[in-house]
């Protein structure tokens, strides 16, 4: 290193370090805030605190320069995932590639898809046998040895970021496994660790508790609490009996927590999939979810992360009515001190039901009611994850329908994508008492009509798929594919012959990526079709900068038939119209401007169209200068 050199090193070090002098100011009133609400009441709170901020100091110490100076590009741009060309994909790692070294291999095509997000399932070491899906972690500092080292995890979070791609992996918070050394040590009696979870000598709590708790997994782990025979006690397992829930009124779990993710961020990792967030806190006499410090435990997270890690986002979780859901993203006081980005659970849940229905009106109603964001925050836009679609959660939405009304058409939509309808056309199965489980395709008939060879049965599938990545793309906010819905891949109907079959309905949607398919992307077949119409609508995304901070206002056409989404910034509007029906509907189209079609390039000039069949329209209004000379 030449003298220079050096001297340049020494500046950008001691820039870095006012960067995070300054941050820690700004930051420790809220962390303090937050944490006194959850341990004000601890006579040494003064300590606890205190704790807290060594984690964070020593965090900052040990995170890699090249990581620091990416915190500092994007606090002076904290907007930075809310631009346009900003586009998610979410795999399980064995699934899609074998191993984070195959992950690696596999940039290409991701980016070659417009993928500048990547969300990786649970790849920290897991339980072996049933671990929920990698749900059920036995170690926050190691991956699991199936897929990897620590080293090959941080070597791929360099490969994305020298992509451009960011990545996200899951911080299951809500549980451990119960083969995590705190739950071995627990087992063994020792206090300190038993103070780590909820455990109780017999079961009058539980019992009291459990009156007015719901059940996630009710059919296939039913009740809240698991009996330890070598114990003789009950531990709070909200989801399956081998994951043990956190006891976060224990300041000792949270600054556990607070390194182990502060850690994970220090390899690289730039979003971190709150799991379960609801689930965190726990009230006698309430359902344990959304409480209100459950909150305190995410401003708190954001705030000590915020000091050490400020690039890092945290992205909720929560499978919860539309109104408790924008709680995550912070708002009113708490508006940028919550989670940046959210699961948009709403709209992957409705543009289900609004398609079961041929209707959008329902879904119309149900946009409108949910509040605008604050700046800062985000939606996460899905049409499948790894989970089910949990009809559940709509029974709280009102936008004008009563709970019967909720519950009768959750029972609809549910039977109608178990295909228990005259002329169904999906392929899902019911997934516990709530939910639907199958892959995109299969559920908007894509497979049956392969089947069946019905070329347009084939058309009207496809179109089915490419109306809900549709919505998910203009709606605002980061858009999100689940792998192997660009193929439009079928369920995996040998789920349960699976190397990681648990006996969950849900793995009927897990399948491993169909490289074979992919390579049919380049020939002519169907796939050609999906795939390169959802390269496009990532294309025509990444050129719409209407969308950023954006709320859409939604709109409906067609006798309800067709939603419409309305956007408008500083950066002009956009006009998106798609016909949730397999009857023609007709669109009124603003005539404020002259539009033209992204998707297809014609320019549109009369005031009602006729759209077909599922079909769609992204409306930009044309620069009439600019495209007089174009023509
Ligand atoms: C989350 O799920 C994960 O996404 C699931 O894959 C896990 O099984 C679960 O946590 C436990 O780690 O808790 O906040 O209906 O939608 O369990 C919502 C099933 C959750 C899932 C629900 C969800």
């Amino acid at each position: 290193m030449t003298s220079s050199q050096k001297q340049k090193t020494v500046e950008n070090v001691a820039q870095l370090d006012a960067a995070y002098d300054a941050r820690y100011e700004i930051y420790t009133p809220d962390a303090d805030s937050a944490l006194r609400h959850l341990y004000g009441d601890q006579e040494n709170f003064p300590e606890i605190a205190a704790r807290m901020m060594r984690v964070v100091r020593d965090a900052y110490l040990q995170r890699p320069e090249a990581l620091k100076e990416l915190d500092l590009r994007r606090s002076q741009r904290p907007d930075w995932f809310q631009q346009p060309d900003r586009i998610g994909y979410t795999a399980y790692v064995d699934r899609f590639a074998g191993t984070l070294k195959g992950v690696e291999q596999k940039i290409g095509y991701l980016k070659n898809l417009g993928v500048s997000y990547l969300h990786l399932l649970p790849l920290l070491k897991m339980r072996p046998n049933e671990n929920d899906g990698g749900f059920a972690v036995s170690s926050y500092s190691e991956v699991d040895p199936a897929l990897g080292s620590m080293n090959d995890l941080s070597n791929l979070a360099e490969r994305l970021r020298e992509n451009d791609v960011s990545l996200c992996i899951d911080f299951v918070l809500n549980h451990t496994a119960d083969n995590h050394d705190w739950a071995m040590r627990a087992r063994t009696g020792a206090q300190h660790y038993k103070d780590f979870y909820y455990v109780y000598q017999d079961r009058s709590l539980p019992d009291q508790y459990e009156q007015s708790l719901g059940e996630v997994f009710a059919d296939t782990a039913p009740g809240n609490f698991t009996f330890i025979a070598e114990q003789d006690e009950w531990v709070w397992t909200t989801f399956n009996p081998y994951q043990w829930d956190l006891n976060y009124s224990n300041p000792v779990v949270f600054e556990e927590m607070l390194k182990a993710i502060l850690f994970l961020a220090n390899k690289g990792v730039d979003v971190f999939r709150l799991d379960a967030a609801p689930y965190l806190w726990k009230r006698l006499g309430t359902d344990c979810l959304n409480q209100p410090e459950v909150f305190s435990i995410i401003r708190a997270l954001r705030a000590l992360t915020a000091i050490a890690a400020p690039g890092i986002l945290l992205k909720a979780e929560a499978i919860v009515p539309s109104y408790k859901l924008v709680q995550y993203l912070g708002a009113g006081e708490h508006a940028g001190k919550e989670c940046q980005l959210a699961y948009n659970t709403t709209l992957m849940t409705m543009i289900w039901s609004a398609l079961a229905e041929g209707n959008a009106a329902r879904l119309a109603s149900v946009l409108k009611s949910i509040p605008p964001l604050s700046p800062g925050a985000a939606w996460l836009n899905y049409v499948r994850c790894h989970d089910d679609i949990g009809w559940g959660v709509l029974f709280e939405e009102k936008a004008g329908y009563s709970e019967a009304e909720w519950r009768d058409h959750a029972n609809f939509a549910r039977a109608f994508y178990a295909g228990d309808v005259d002329g169904a056309y999906a392929d899902g199965e019911n997934y516990q008492n709530h939910g639907t489980a199958g892959t995109t395709a299969s559920l908007c008939g894509l497979e049956r009509a392969m089947k069946q060879g019905d070329s347009e049965a084939i058309r009207l599938a496809t179109m089915r798929i490419l109306l809900l990545y549709t919505v998910v793309f203009s709606y605002g906010g980061i858009p999100l594919i689940s792998m192997g819905d660009e193929l439009g891949q079928f369920n995996d109907h040998d789920y349960a012959a699976g190397n990681r079959y648990d006996g969950d309905g849900r793995w009927l949607h897990r399948g491993a990526m169909d490289w074979q398919k992919a390579e049919l992307r380049r020939g002519g077949g169907n796939e050609v079709r999906i795939f390169s119409e959802i390269r496009k609508l990532a294309e025509i995304r990444a050129n719409t900068p209407q969308l950023i901070q954006s709320a859409a206002e939604p709109g409906l056409c067609g006798d309800g038939r067709v939603l419409t989404l309305h956007h408008h910034n500083a950066h002009g509007e956009i006009f998106v119209c798609v016909n949730f029906s397999s009857a023609p509907a007709h669109v009124t189209i603003p005539e404020a401007h002259c539009w033209r079609d992204q998707f297809t390039g014609d320019r549109v000039t009369k005031p009602q169209v006729e759209l077909g069949a599922y079909d769609r329209l992204w409306l930009t209004p044309i620069d009439q200068a600019l495209d007089d000379k174009a023509n």
